[in-house]
């Protein structure tokens, strides 16, 4: 036997009694099992090899059409107290819903393997790693899962005989009947349910098999449930890039940064400054573990062991060390597949290629006139892999956090940057985040979409009580030692519909500005929103952006903000009474500076 956790053979016995697989398959996590799982998925028709010399040790995989990306209205947060779970989250009785789900589990994984994936998030052994176990019935899951976290002998090693995992079951819900041909990716699009129940905690997934759906250790576990371990012990579980910047003299800084989607956070993670001398380095793209440290410091580990990178607008411009990173043994999800057995999405390159497979597996062109890859594909790529990955991203002790970045895709109003005053008018920043609506999404364009701090699908209770979480944070420890907190905007358009700031690698300008005011080093204005850099606070050495729109970027239009006032007054509406009576005031204080501005 592998491990004598009786905790852990008793879940697997009993899970195994319920789904009824044909085998169990204890993953150890070594390079070989690797390579078997991968050749086992080549003969059953779910994974493509890539041509072995352009991406060697690599595969696609197209999924089923009905199973392309996280289903929020069939994701569940069930502790037995409803108001727990708040506006924010869809809840059901657990005792109702696990009755419900025991049914379909019942005999899912007939004709399957079932594997028992041991997986940590964080470091194994790490002060702040947490273990799980994945059940799966899916091989596309362990292999995912070995890239995107630790998994094997190593963790049931750090487990021991009585240490503690979350149990997070998983099948793609399409038993085989005997003699019954598998399909490439076997789902049950018709039934899907992904369910936490974080007064256990556990973690009850069926019917998909895609990314946050069946990939447990990522948006389940490291978000939804450790939010909730995060609130009862007093640390921060967050949707959160953490990079590394280091100025010209050497000094480095690390900051955490929060967006809503579609703001191009792997793209700053791993980004390329433009300002000579100036180095970032990336700790992790997408989740963020914060705990006080004995000097009151806190710090962040990356839970994560990998990127599950939304492919398409990926390129060589938008950021050139992500593809840098995708070199080998990665795992591509519905992008093209070009004729030298390549992949390829939109965006990847200049010029589209002559002719390619798309990911619904049909003969595309460029004249095709639908996209090759989903709008949605992945890529799975080891975070070792990335050439500007930070020396320190697995140090169990994690990396000192000095500045929070929150931010938004915000066409008007919002200038490129400013500071909030203090820690609670920070949290109050964050907690009214959002985006303007884009073509790229439903219902109307121009609409402002709220995101709390870039958390409102992922945090596992009541909305309201994480934000006085997050005000809680400072009177934790002795000594805080808080970073400061920061509001970016690299979306800001003129009155001619362009972008009056050239972002990606030329936002190191803004992190420039950013370690400046954490070094006590650059000048700011006070202003009714916040801390604004003076003039010529933001180093533009280089560029050619005329004077009125820099002045534009960094300007403060009270009426603008006025007119946003009703609108946060109906986001935390929303969440009803639990929105901390501070945050209340921080919206009444902003009001009043900005109508004592605009009279
Ligand atoms: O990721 C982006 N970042 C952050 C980069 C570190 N994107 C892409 C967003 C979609 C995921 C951006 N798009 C950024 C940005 O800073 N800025 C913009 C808007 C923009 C787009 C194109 C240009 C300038 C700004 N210029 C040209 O195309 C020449
Ligand atoms: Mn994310």
């Amino acid at each position: 036997m592998k491990t004598n956790n009786q905790t852990l053979l008793n879940w697997v016995n009993e899970a195994a009694e319920l789904c009824q697989p044909d085998a169990i398959h204890w993953c150890d996590g070594t390079e070989e099992e690797n390579q078997r799982l991968c050749a086992q998925a080549v003969q059953d028709g779910t994974f493509i090899p890539l041509n072995e010399a352009k991406r060697p040790n690599s595969f696609l995989v197209m999924s089923d059409p009905a199973d392309v990306a996280r289903v929020e209205d069939r994701t569940f947060v069930c502790p037995s107290d409803p108001r727990e779970a708040g506006p924010n989250n869809n809840w059901r009785d657990p005792v109702d819903l696990k009755a419900t789900m025991r049914q379909l589990y019942d005999g899912c994984m007939r004709g399957r393997t079932m594997y028992v994936i041991p997986f940590s998030m964080g470091p194994v052994g790490a002060p702040s790693a947490k273990i799980g176990v994945e059940l799966t019935d899916s091989i596309y899951v362990v292999v995912n899962m070995r890239i995107m976290t630790r998994i094997g002998t190593e963790v049931l090693e750090a487990l021991g005989d009585h240490g503690e995992f979350v149990p997070c079951l998983h099948s793609v819900g399409a038993p085989l009947e005997p003699g019954q041909k598998d399909v490439p990716w076997p789902c049950n699009a018709d039934n899907k349910y992904i369910a936490h129940f974080p007064e256990d905690p556990s973690i009850w997934s069926y019917g998909s098999g895609y990314g946050g759906n069946a990939l447990l250790g990522k948006k389940c576990f490291a978000l939804r449930i450790a939010s909730v371990m995060a609130r009862r012990q007093g640390w921060l579980a967050e949707h959160m890039l953490i990079l590394g910047i280091t100025n010209p003299q050497g000094e480095k800084i690390y900051v955490a940064a929060a967006f809503p989607s579609a703001c191009g956070k792997t793209n700053l993670a791993m980004m390329e400054p433009t300002l000579p001398g100036w180095k970032v380095e990336c700790v992790g793209d997408d989740i963020c573990w914060m705990t006080f440290d004995d000097q009151g410091q806190l710090r962040a580990i990356n839970p994560e062991a990998g990127f599950f990178g939304v492919a398409p607008g990926t390129s060589m411009r938008s950021n050139p060390n992500a593809m840098r990173t995708l070199h080998s043994n990665c795992i591509y999800t519905n992008c093209a597949l070009t004729p030298d057995g390549d992949v390829w999405w939109e965006d990847m390159t200049d010029e589209p290629p002559a002719e390619a497979t798309s990911w619904l597996g049909q003969p595309w062109t460029p004249a095709t006139g639908t996209k090759a890859a989903n709008p949605n594909a992945r890529y799975t790529a080891p975070a070792s892999q990335c050439p500007v990955i930070d020396p320190a991203w697995e140090d169990p002790a994690g990396v000192p956090i000095s500045a929070i970045l929150f931010g938004g895709r915000r066409p008007s109003t919002v200038p490129l940057c400013f500071e909030a005053f203090n820690w609670q008018h920070g949290t109050f920043l964050g907690t009214i985040q959002a985006s303007e609506t884009t073509a790229a999404q439903a219902g109307r364009v121009g609409i402002l979409r709220y995101d709390p701090m870039a958390m409102l699908p992922f945090c596992g209770y009541n909305m309201g009580d994480y934000f006085a979480h997050w005000l809680s944070m400072p009177g934790r420890v002795a000594q805080p030692n808080m970073p400061r907190i920061f509001f970016v905007n690299w979306f800001r358009k003129s009155d001619e519909d362009y972008y009056l700031w050239p972002g990606f690698g030329e936002n190191s300008r803004v992190l420039k500005w950013v370690c400046e005011r954490v070094q006590g080093r650059a000048q700011a204005i006070e202003t009714p929103i916040g801390l604004l850099p003076v003039p010529d606070g933001i180093d533009t050495t280089g560029l050619n952006i005329p004077d009125e729109d820099m002045e534009e970027l960094l300007s403060v239009d009270a009426q603008a903000w006025l007119k946003d006032i009703p609108a946060m007054r109906e986001h935390y509406a929303r969440f009803g009474d639990t929105i901390p009576a501070a945050m209340h005031q921080e919206l009444d204080a902003l009001e009043q500076r900005l109508r004592q501005a605009a009279p």
